[in-house]
């Protein structure tokens, strides 16, 4: 049986779950959900009730960085293959954007929920991202001409911070940054990755065959 990915398509983590499926070719059936009205059928398998969450038979994974290394363990062509020194590299960034820079960019977009002080928050988004911008020459992905588990891990998430206000993200110092998240959001990958599908109904059961 194909497996089950609920996915909710704007989603950082759903977004980098779905990038690793696309280029290991894996398939699945996926249901679009609504973080507002999440299916019983998802919380029956994970009941965090975080997506992505991708369903097997006998096993759930319900973390967008576990979906991806399940992903990997298929040939996947046209993945950058790390040297010892990228893949540290990618994993203290991955690590970086996903707890530090996460934090602050929650903080930074959705200030008024939080009830802090945009500002702040804004400000150190921009200074992780100038240091990326120093430990990077992207041509046109992170290390050369094929996508890596690190570009599609990160960039979902400064894609965020763009989306937060483009105009003060396209007018900061940080270039390498900003030409690479131009390249990724210009990508046939993140075209595939960003098809829209209709909300998963469980009485029509409409499902995707994804990618
Ligand atoms: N650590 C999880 C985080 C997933 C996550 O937080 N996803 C958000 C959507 S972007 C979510 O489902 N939030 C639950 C909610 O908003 O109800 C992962 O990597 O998969």
């Amino acid at each position: 049986m194909m497996p089950i990915l609920y996915s909710f398509r704007r989603c950082p983590y759903a977004i980098r779950a779905r990038m690793a499926l696309i280029l290991a070719s894996k398939e699945c059936e996926l249901r679009e959900i609504l973080l507002k009205d999440k299916p019983d059928e998802m919380l029956q398998v994970s009941s965090k009730g975080t997506v992505p969450v991708l369903q097997f038979t006998k096993k759930v994974l319900d973390e967008s960085l576990d979906i991806i290394s399940w992903a990997m363990e298929s040939p996947a062509p046209n993945v950058h293959v790390f040297s010892e020194a990228e893949r540290l590299l990618s994993s203290e960034l991955i690590h970086l954007f996903d707890s530090k820079f996460k934090y602050h960019l929650d903080r930074y977009k959705y200030s008024s929920r939080y009830g802090e002080d945009p500002k702040d928050h804004q400000n150190e988004c921009k200074l992780i991202l100038e240091n990326l911008d120093k430990k990077i020459n992207p041509n046109p992905w992170i290390f050369g001409k094929e996508v890596s588990l690190l570009d599609i891990s990160i960039l979902p998430f400064i894609r965020q911070c763009k989306i937060a206000n483009p105009d003060w993200f396209f007018s900061q110092n940080f270039f390498n940054v900003i030409n690479l998240l131009n390249y990724f959001e210009s990508s046939d990958l993140f075209a595939q990755a960003m098809q829209k599908y209709a909300v998963w109904d469980p009485v029509k059961n409409n499902g995707n065959i994804f990618p």
